[in-house]
């Protein structure tokens, strides 16, 4: 596709340019006929249309400037033709897309298998936090947030923890380092319950509170097959007038049969928690092996599950400071605890509380 050179105008009446301009036409239209793929386009863009050694530069260039100002008109209007007839050619070559050769090179094996993205899961802790606090939103509790951090005055002073008890201990209690100037009870700590949740809400809304609070808490325990320095907890409040220890049996009764099956029982022995008076350990009906006696629970039938109480008249008092409501001689409530790990453990058969925490692809695959 070599420049036939163009060839210098000697007239400039309407037929010579007709007839010059209607050569180049022609040799536009066979070098287009022949053109096969990208490449080829190409170089016939640079061929005609390229800006210094193109064709229609060199017709401008040669016979625009020669022409006689009285014909410069007509040859502009033959130019521009040409050139939109070249432009419409280069047009049609490139719409005819790419050669076979490029589309075999580019294209697309649809035999080959695809990649499938894993698709994620709740973690088994998340699930039973999940499930222990719909059976009570259903009962309607409501939800409860709150710090991780948090001050000694919520974590154990309002909770009726006396100044010497052993959990404020840092045995117990991973505190904030560096607060000894500050006065105890704004001292700064990792919470070691979800309880200083509960009093912060009584302090915000007066009774009647029906609530659960989830959340992660911390104690300064050396890790084994059932203990970690960090695990979660959901503890729940009830506010009212009139409220029982009954009232405490039913609910944790019922909260246990959904929880586990409406076949388990449980039980209520005596206990003790700073923040209730009287206090309870809730056992259930050992759900392996339906109360008959086994390796799990330890040939008893019954396994402990959770804490409970009705809320100590103290507690009621650091609540009232802020909220009168709060009466103890009015209102009375109850409240309990558990741990969310030990009861997925439990519905879950799972012997290492480690197991949760160890990332391992092929223990969290298997709650998918
Ligand atoms: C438990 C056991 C018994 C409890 C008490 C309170 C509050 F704020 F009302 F005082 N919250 N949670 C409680 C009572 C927690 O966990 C084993």
């Amino acid at each position: 596709m070599m420049t036939d050179t163009i060839p210098n105008l000697t007239a400039f009446d309407e037929a010579a340019l007709d007839q010059a301009f209607a050569a180049l036409a022609r040799q536009a239209q066979d070098a287009a006929a022949a053109l096969n793929g990208e490449a080829d386009a190409e170089a016939f863009r640079l061929d005609w249309l390229g800006r210094k050694q193109g064709r229609l530069n060199d017709v401008s260039g040669r016979w625009l400037k020669a022409a006689p100002p009285e014909a410069k008109k007509a040859l502009g209007l033959r130019f521009n033709a040409l050139k939109a007839e070249v432009e419409r050619l280069l047009d049609a070559a490139l719409g005819a897309g790419p050669s076979d050769a490029a589309l075999a090179a580019e294209a697309i094996d649809i035999t080959l298998p695809g990649t499938r993205r894993l698709t994620g899961a709740e973690h088994p802790i998340t699930r039973t936090l999940n499930e222990i606090v719909s059976v009570f939103a259903a009962l309607g509790y409501s939800v409860g947030v709150g710090p991780e951090v948090e001050t000694d005055y919520y974590n154990f002073e309002s909770m009726n923890f006396p100044p010497g008890h052993p959990a404020r201990d840092t045995q117990d209690t991973l505190v904030v380092a560096a607060q000894d100037r500050r006065p105890l009870r704004d001292r700064l700590l990792l919470r070691t319950h979800t309880s200083p949740v509960q009093m912060r809400t009584m302090e915000m809304q007066p009774p009647p509170v029906r609530i659960v609070i989830p959340g992660k808490v911390h104690r300064n325990d050396a890790q084994d097959a059932t203990h970690s320095p960090i695990f979660h907890q959901v503890e729940g409040l009830c506010v009212d007038t009139n409220i029982t220890f009954s009232d405490l049996k039913g609910t944790l009764d019922h909260a246990m049969k959904a929880l586990f099956g409406s076949a388990v029982k449980t039980r209520f022995f005596p206990s003790f928690f700073p923040f209730t008076e009287p206090s309870a350990d809730v056992q259930i009906s050992c759900i392996f092996c339906g109360g008959k006696g086994c390796r799990k629970c330890k040939n008893s039938g019954w396994i402990e599950l959770l804490g409970c109480g009705m809320v100590d008249p103290a507690v009621f008092a650091f609540a009232a400071e802020k909220q009168p409501a709060y009466d103890p001689k009015k209102i009375s409530g109850f409240a309990f605890g558990m741990g969310v790990e030990r009861i997925a453990m439990m519905k879950y058969g799972i012997s290492e509380i480690g197991s949760f925490y160890a990332g391992d692809m092929r223990f969290l695959g298997q709650f998918v």
